[in-house]
């Protein structure tokens, strides 16, 4: 079983305008709420490919009730700890005319310490089912930047192999406990690691570096440059066929999960790559949070080029 750890889930509201004009009214074209936030996202595009997840991390109030009751109509397993605080509600604002988006990210509800060890106290209690947890996203407010870090401790000593995706503190904390697998975008591997060099074999000495240091895989997402895969042993870059962008919220999320995905599959590490790039590449093909599709992922898949580094 795969689980995910979203800390700061959010109601994602895509909302479609034809021109945003300031001081006058925008009227809105269209508009469309999905569960979000990092690691739910993750659980989504899992279940879309065929597999179960469950997801796991804070929910409260009205906007909570709903992002869970969305995720159990898309088939997800829930199991959040409750909190007195409302979930977030993220907006992400589509301009037709301009062919932008802008994502306005809240910060979250104020988690309170009882909150947290209740949390912890359902991490601990994971069982042997657990192959990996995915733990991903923004931490909410009363939320030390030292958690990821002791996530992946307590889960490192049960045996369970964890998957993280975040930024700044989160992932520079997060990487001094180790984790299996770290899945920065460009722009956090450079914060992460102070290189300003975008080219691939820059990105991959430094990675290789990180993997010397005990982090089993990195991988680098790239946008429509493809995902950049690193081991202590083998390295290769998938690149994915271009594709007309629709919307990119999500894109890494669904890059991740279908790594994750493919090395439960025993898909080995490069045909989860190539697997990992159709997805993400998927994802930008459909709007909002919309994530990708399994027949778009299936079809993107066999035009994927993966080379060796
Ligand atoms: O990656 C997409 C997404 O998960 C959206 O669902 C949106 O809610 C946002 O990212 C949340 O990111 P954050 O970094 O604020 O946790």
């Amino acid at each position: 079983m795969i689980y995910t750890i979203t800390l700061n889930p959010a109601l994602d509201r895509t909302i479609e305008v034809d021109g945003l004009v300031a001081d006058d009214a925008n009227r809105i074209l269209h508009e469309e709420r999905y569960a979000g936030g990092k690691g739910i996202d993750c659980s989504r595009v899992i279940e879309e490919l065929g597999a179960e997840s469950i997801a796991l991390g804070f929910i409260g109030g009205y906007d909570g009730l709903e992002l869970e009751g969305r995720l159990i109509n898309e088939g997800v397993l829930c199991d959040f700890t409750r909190i007195g605080g409302e979930t977030r509600v993220n907006i992400i604002l589509a301009d037709r005319k301009q062919k932008t988006q802008i994502m306005l990210n809240a910060a979250g509800p104020r988690i309170t310490p009882a909150e947290i060890g209740l949390f912890f106290q359902k991490i601990r209690s994971l069982g042997r089912d657990a192959e990996f947890v995915i733990v991903s996203g923004s931490v909410p407010p009363g939320v030390s930047q030292n958690i990821y870090a002791q996530i992946i401790t307590t889960l490192k000593g049960k045996g369970i192999r964890v998957a993280l995706d975040a930024d700044g503190e989160l992932l520079r904390h997060g990487c001094g406990a180790k984790p299996f697998l770290i899945k920065p975008n460009i722009h956090e591997f450079q914060r992460l690691t102070g290189l300003r060099s975008t080219e691939t074999d820059d990105l991959r000495e430094k990675a290789l570096h990180i993997a010397e240091g005990g982090i089993e895989i990195i991988l680098i997402s790239m946008g429509p440059k493809g995902i950049l895969g690193v081991t202590k042993d083998e390295s290769y870059r998938a690149i994915p066929p271009q594709v007309e962008a629709v919307s990119q919220v999500g894109a890494g999320d669904s890059a991740l999960a279908a790594f994750i995905y493919g090395l439960t599959k025993e898909m080995g590490f490069r045909e989860s790559l190539i697997l990992a790039a159709a997805a993400g590449t998927a994802a930008v093909m459909t709007p909002g949070t919309e994530l990708c599709k399994k027949k778009d992922v299936e079809r993107i898949q066999k035009e994927v080029t993966i080379e060796k580094r």
